[in-house]
Order: C-alpha cells, then sequence, then structure tokens
C-alpha cells in the first residue's frame, strides 16, 4: 500500500506531502452526475453498495490522490435510529419527527450497527476489494454533537437554534441523546474497521456554533471516548484517527489532547499559528478554502505554494480542502492544485 496518507497521519516521514479532497466523490463530478440520476433518492444511493462502490471509485479514477474515503453520509447513523431522514431535490436533509425531549430519545431505536448498517459494511468490503491495493480507504462518520444537531433541528440551518437551545433548556435530555449516538457510533466505526476501512475521520461540522464551554460538554467529551473506545489497530497496522471539528480555533489544543491521531483544519485557520499551537502532537489536515478552486489557475497556484511553504518541513501534515468540495467547481482547477501540490518545490530550493 502507497502508506504516504497514513504515514503523515502518524506523524512520520514521507516522500511527498499526501493529498485527498472532502467530498472528493460528488455532485463536481459529471460521472457522478450520470450516476446519481439512476436513483431518484440519495438515501437508496448510498444503500446500494454496488452504487457506493462506483462513486467512491470514480475521482481515483481521474486524480492522483493518496487516499479515498467510502462513499455514504453523516445521516446514515440517524436513520438507523429510526429518525428517518429523506432528501428533498434541492433542501437538503430532512427529518420529519426532529428529537425534542426525552421522550422522543426513549423512542429511537436500539441499533446493531452490523445489521441495520450492513449496507455501509458492504459498500466497504467491494470497495476495498475493487480499489487498488495501494490506496487507503477513509471510514467515517459523524460527531455524536454534529448528528444530534440534524435529528433536534429537523433539517440543515444556518442558526441550529433547537439544538443551541437544548443546551440550556435540557441538558440532561441532550447528553442522554448524546450518550445513545456514542454508543453506536464508536460500533459503527468498529465495524467499519472491520470490514476494512484503514483511517477513520469524525466529522464535527457543527461543533463550532457551540460556545467555548458547550463546546467541551457537549461535543468533545463524546469525541474523546470515540478516540478511547475504538479499535486503533488492526491486522498489525495503525488505524489513524481524524478529528474535523469546523471552526475549532478556540479549542486547537484541547483538540490536540483529545486522542486523536490528526486534527482537520477549516480555511479560516492559520495552519502556521496551528502549528505552533499544537506542535507534534498531532497530524494536521486541511485547510485550502474550497472557493480557492473556483477561481483561476495563477491563484490556486498561489495559495498551494502558501500552506506547503507554511507547513514544509512539518512531518504530519496531510494536504486537504477546509471543507467540501463545492459542486460548481471546474475540473480543470482540480486538475491545476494536485499538480501545484505535485510539483511543489521550496522557494528557497528553486
Ligand atoms: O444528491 C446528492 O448527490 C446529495 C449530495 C450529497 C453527497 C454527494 C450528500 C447530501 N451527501 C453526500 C456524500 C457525502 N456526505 C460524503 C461522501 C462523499 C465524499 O466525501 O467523497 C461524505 C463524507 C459526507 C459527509 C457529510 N454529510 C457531512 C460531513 C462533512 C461536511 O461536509 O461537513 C455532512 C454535514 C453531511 C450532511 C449532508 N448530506 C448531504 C448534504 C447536502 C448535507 C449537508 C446539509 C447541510 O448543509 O446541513
Amino acid at each position: 500500500m502507497n502508506r504516504r496518507f497514513i504515514r503523515a497521519l502518524l506523524r512520520q516521514s514521507v516522500d511527498r506531502t499526501p493529498v485527498w479532497m472532502m467530498r472528493q466523490a460528488g455532485r463536481y463530478l459529471p460521472e457522478y452526475r450520470a450516476l446519481r440520476a439512476q436513483t431518484t433518492d440519495f438515501m437508496k444511493f448510498c444503500q446500494t453498495p454496488e452504487l457506493a462502490m462506483q462513486a467512491t471509485l470514480q475521482p481515483l479514477a481521474r486524480f492522483d490522490l493518496d487516499a479515498a474515503i467510502i462513499f455514504s453520509d453523516i445521516l446514515t447513523v440517524p436513520n438507523a435510529m429510526g429518525c428517518p431522514v429523506r432528501f428533498a431535490a434541492g433542501e437538503g436533509p430532512v427529518f420529519d419527527s426532529p428529537v425534542r425531549n426525552m421522550h422522543d430519545i426513549n423512542s429511537l431505536k436500539q441499533v446493531d450497527v452490523v445489521k441495520d448498517l450492513s449496507y455501509v459494511m458492504s459498500a466497504i468490503k467491494q470497495t476495498r476489494a475493487e480499489l487498488s491495493a495501494d490506496i487507503p480507504l477513509i471510514g467515517f462518520s459523524g460527531s455524536p454533537w454534529t448528528l444530534a444537531a440534524y435529528m433536534i433541528e429537523g433539517s440543515g440551518s444556518k442558526l441550529w437554534l433547537h439544538p443551541r437551545t437544548m443546551v440550556y433548556q435540557n441538558p440532561k435530555a441532550l447528553l442522554e441523546l448524546l450518550q445513545r449516538l456514542t454508543d453506536v457510533v464508536i460500533d459503527y466505526v468498529n465495524a467499519q474497521i472491520e470490514s476494512g476501512a484503514d483511517a477513520i475521520m469524525i466529522f464535527d461540522s457543527w461543533g463550532g456554533i457551540l460556545s467555548y464551554d458547550s463546546y467541551r460538554e457537549f461535543s468533545l467529551a463524546f469525541m474523546q471516548q470515540i478516540a478511547d473506545k475504538i479499535h486503533r489497530n488492526h491486522d498489525g497496522s495503525r488505524i489513524p484517527l481524524v478529528f474535523y471539528t469546523k471552526q475549532a480555533m478556540p479549542w486547537l489544543s484541547l483538540l490536540a489532547d483529545s486522542g486523536c491521531d490528526a486534527v482537520g483544519l477549516d480555511w479560516t485557520i492559520d495552519m502556521a499559528k496551528a502549528h505552533t499551537l499544537i506542535g507534534n502532537k498531532v497530524a494536521l489536515q486541511g485547510n485550502l478554502d474550497p472557493a480557492v478552486l473556483l477561481s483561476n489557475k495563477e491563484a490556486i497556484q498561489r495559495e498551494v505554494n502558501k500552506l506547503l511553504t507554511a507547513m514544509s518541513g512539518r512531518d504530519g501534515y496531510v494536504m486537504n480542502l477546509g471543507h467540501g468540495i463545492d459542486k460548481s467547481t471546474p475540473i480543470a482547477n482540480v486538475d491545476a492544485m494536485l499538480s501545484a501540490i505535485h510539483n511543489f518545490v521550496l522557494p528557497e530550493e528553486v
């Protein structure tokens, strides 16, 4: 296996900076749009291992990337817990029965991940068998807080007032929901590792909406449980764990001490400052602004060079975007980014 990505996450030396892109399989790819057109229902698409496998492999066929991420969604977990999600066209995820109190929480189903989320495990097994042995496969889950935010709000949101209010109005119920989610996420991630995932990423996309203290109690504490309880070795290999909290600047040193191997950073963070704060405790992943890929070759080259210069000499860096690639991204700009990364030479060495 090309261990560049795994090695960087474990802060071991690499021959060149590894790269992959958050949401690398998705709507900016014409071949994804064609595959997706076969199924109207997005959850059905995720639940069909053959389609999930094909979507996972598409970006690898087109680009020289150092990792694949299994095609799925974080909302498979609430769905399995008896909180059904549907994706209305152009609307994003919708939960028709949001979870708002202890009664709703007590009505959730006990999940047997191997059975109830078997389609994800099948997709991982099939993809691992099909994927070049050179390329590591990333498994993932939403963080308990981010999953709870969707279940409580009932959809995506800008303000997330329902989950943010619950922090103060009914913390006991919220903590109960978070613990139930954590128990499922631990089993889910372990089953993904058993099925062949080579690394794990936890997406805490909405951790940054919490107050400073609430983040520790309602998001980080549960991610720490995940770090403590998931399998970190499988078949003699270390399985690196990446925590991504969007807007994590206030909590960077706490994240570095949380038990993960690497921290994913969004584009608002100064990587040099992150490096100073975190030192060599954990690896860093990120943080090119996805909007750079909507601009032009010169800007892309400049921003890639800036980032790689800031990270040069650091074992433990994985190049990535600071959040998902936008669906309007031109393919030529992805090519420009990758060639800028692959051809990068430190300015003083030119
Ligand atoms: O019709 C479609 O094709 C729907 C678009 C889409 C896609 C391509 C959704 C709906 N999910 C996905 C795939 C997906 N989602 C992947 C695998 C693809 C890859 O990475 O290559 C992954 C890792 C996710 C994870 C995900 N889903 C997150 C965490 C990462 C992040 O972007 O912050 C979140 C928050 C979601 C929820 C979700 N699923 C889909 C949408 C449109 C959303 C966001 C809704 C919102 O804004 O709240």
